[in-house]
């Protein structure tokens, strides 16, 4: 060997050096990575707000002292992207140096001055509007940033990238097929060169998973399934000798969490299909409604802990989690919490997934046709909507949640919507608190029966709420060293499914309302202490940002269709420099569940879908001699029945768009009726002699 040591000595000096030198230059976007791992300040670079997803801004110009004075600083109207009856508005913005990036239901993109609101480019997604295997409404709940691109998934299972600068399509992969039952509703998380996007379906029988893509080139680095295949771990809670657990839904509707320390991403999982019939598939069924940690560079299981045994009430997980840290008995944690259908918050340490502050197993009641499970997970600490349902006219049964049910319609609260549904929930490190959205419902849920066929509704039964039954919201702050309440708003209107909120440094809690109002509340109290009419339904998670030394409040209002409030195209940016005054109220949405509206005399055809609105049938109400035949033809974009509520007395069975079904009607009697997949679709025939 001619290399003497005292040459060895410089030459591991010079790599040493040159790799402290190159090391950071490794990230693909160090920057970007940077303020992913940081608390949130000026801008806004992920959905979540970070890698935590606490939904928490370290801005503090606007505060509790003069929120007061908050007014609009600019609104823009996003060219009616996505203003139509099916979508909903469910995005964050997110804002770099001073340009705003914002998604809608239609996954058209849009690049804004966020001082200004004025266009810099769009990207028209020119997706197929005959995608039929949405479940519950159009929509897209936002976009990452990377590398210079902008990332997102789209409702045809494509992941998609564009260049930041102009808008132009960089690459596009399809993760599946959206004829196979497979959407993308999540935003993606970029991280260290990587994106991480879920997918939606957990309605039609598919197999959920995370995937991860390279943030380069779009290829598909590894995917993490959420149901185990014969043979794999956790599949011994599924039949022996079957394949159920392959289309078993547990699909991921939320974005991603990431902890780089522990290089652990994340997410947590959707209902079992099919989702209200447990009778095929005995066991406890993973990893369905679980929360669940994998590596971040392999997709490797790293642990899980199920919310919901062996679900029938489609309690599924889909609101994101948090990671946040806290001290209990003297001890630093790290902990990761999710807010479910379920109405409680779980809370776990994210090292390992067992409880924090403790998740008792019950018993529950049985139903040996349903195979239900033994026990069920009961978290130490408050729920933030009522667990029991009363009785109600023209039913038999009601219980609390976990009660099962078979053919005969029981009522139970939560619903199977929640709770706490999509909506994002912020944590404060100033409070210790989390902001929980949550929608008071009763639901009559029947289990019937479904055969799988590929790409088709696979959910074997329903729920929905009983005619004239009363539905409103809760927004609770949830203490994270009790897991109880310390405040709570009661809300006239379902709150889980909008609501999502941004908590801030000034002291503040900014929340949207379905009535169209946006609202700042103090953030220990919970009193409110600004309100804003912004003419649409408020129900996107708002975000907060800086440019130029003044801070900005932003919510995207475009109403949200399983809710029922004002469609629209908006998005809203306040300042306390703001000049802009607030716009009329729009209709409020409902308050109790049912057809509502005139009553059509004599009318025998009734459009499903019509005047654009895709989830409503026209007219809603109609009355007839025994004896018409009444025809329903779907108008509409998406698959839809007319189906006699519970006992399914008479059924238009799946419409496709185009199609039509008579039924003749012999029997006098009040019929209601609703749309099997979006059972918050409801009709009613009057039959008389
Ligand atoms: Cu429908």
């Amino acid at each position: 060997m001619r290399c003497h040591g005292q040459r060895l000595v410089p030459v591991l000096l010079t790599l040493s050096l040159l790799f402290l030198v190159v090391m950071p230059v490794w990230a693909a976007d160090p920057e970007i990575d940077r303020l992913l791992r940081s608390p949130v300040g000026k801008d806004w670079v992920t959905n979540g707000g970070n890698l935590t997803n606490q939904r928490y801004s370290t801005l503090k110009q606007i505060n509790t002292s003069n929120v007061k004075q908050l007014k609009g600083a600019w609104m823009i109207r996003l060219k009616g992207s996505g203003y139509g009856g099916k979508y909903s508005l469910e995005a964050t913005p997110l804002v770099k140096d001073g340009v705003m990036y914002m998604i809608t239901g239609n996954d058209d993109v849009f690049a804004l001055n966020a001082k200004t609101g004025e266009f810099l480019w769009e990207y028209w997604s020119g997706i197929n509007q005959k995608i039929n295997t949405v479940c519950c409404g159009w929509d897209n709940r936002g976009v990452a940033l990377g590398e210079g691109l902008v990332f997102f998934g789209q409702l045809d299972a494509n992941v998609v990238a564009l260049d930041a600068k102009t808008g132009k399509l960089v690459w596009k992969t399809p993760i599946e097929q959206w004829e196979n039952g497979y959407t993308i509703t999540s935003a993606p998380i970029y991280y260290d060169g990587m994106i991480y996007i879920g997918i939606s379906g957990g309605e039609f029988g598919v197999r959920g998973r995370v995937t991860a893509l390279d943030a380069k080139s779009g290829e598909i680095l590894w995917r993490a399934y959420t149901l185990p295949a014969p043979g794999e771990p956790g599949s011994e809670t599924w039949p022996p000798g079957t394949d159920h657990s392959m289309r078993g839904g547990a699909t991921v509707w939320n974005t991603p969490a990431l902890d780089p320390d522990l290089g652990l991403l994340y997410f947590a999982t959707g209902n079992c299909g099919p989702d209200y019939d447990g009778a095929s598939r005995e066991g406890d069924n993973l990893f369905c409604a679980s929360i669940m940690a994998v590596h971040a560079k392999t997709g490797a299981y790293a642990w899980h802990f199920q919310q919901v045994h062996h679900d029938i009430w489609d309690y599924d997980a889909a609101s994101p989690v948090v990671l946040f840290d806290t001290v209990i008995n003297g001890q630093q944690r790290k902990g990761i919490a999710e807010a479910g259908r379920t109405g409680w918050v779980y809370l776990l340490d994210r090292t390992d997934g067992k409880p924090l502050l403790g998740i008792e197993e019950r018993p529950v009641p049985q139903e040996p046709r349903q195979k239900t499970a033994k026990t069920q997970p009961f978290p130490v600490g408050d729920a933030i909507v009522p667990q029991c349902a009363d009785l109600l006219a023209g039913y038999d049964k009601a219980g609390c949640i976990f009660e099962p049910f078979w053919e005969t319609p029981v009522l139970l609260q939560p619903s199977g919507i929640g709770g706490t549904n999509w909506s994002p929930v912020p944590y404060s490190p100033d409070t210790g608190y989390f902001y929980v959205p949550g929608t008071v419902r009763t639901s009559a849920f029947t289990r019937f029966g479904d055969k799988f066929k590929l790409g088709k509704l696979y959910v074997g039964g329903s729920q929905s709420a009983p005619i004239g039954s009363p539905q409103s919201g809760t927004f609770t702050a949830i203490d994270s060293k009790t897991n109880k309440i310390v405040w709570q708003n009661q809300q006239p209107y379902r709150t889980g499914q909008g609501g999502g909120a941004v908590a801030t440094a000034g002291g503040l809690v900014f929340r949207g309302g379905s009535d169209g109002n946006f609202l700042a509340l103090d953030a220990r109290t919970g009193e409110e202490l600004w309100r804003f009419q912004t003419g649409f339904g408020a129900d996107a998670p708002p975000m907060t940002y800086e440019v130029d030394g003044e801070q900005y409040v932003a919510i995207a209002t475009g109403g949200n269709q399983s809710i029922g409030s004002a469609n629209g195209d908006a998005v809203w940016v306040f300042s306390l420099k703001g000049q802009l005054q607030p716009l009329w109220p729009p209709p409020p949405p409902p308050t109790v569940a049912g057809p509502t509206g005139p009553i059509a005399e004599g009318v025998d055809k009734v459009e499903i879908a019509n005047n654009n609105r895709e989830y409503g049938y026209g007219p809603m109400r109609i009355r007839i001699k025994v004896g018409t035949t009444v025809t329903w033809t779907n108008v509409g974009d998406l698959n839809h029945t007319a189906t006699a509520m519970e006992k399914r007395v008479w059924d238009t069975g799946d419409l496709a768009p185009g199609g039509s079904k008579a039924i003749t009607f012999n029997e006098p009697g009040v019929y209601y009726y609703l749309c099997t997949p979006h059972p918050w679709m409801y009709g009613q025939v009057i039959v008389e002699q």
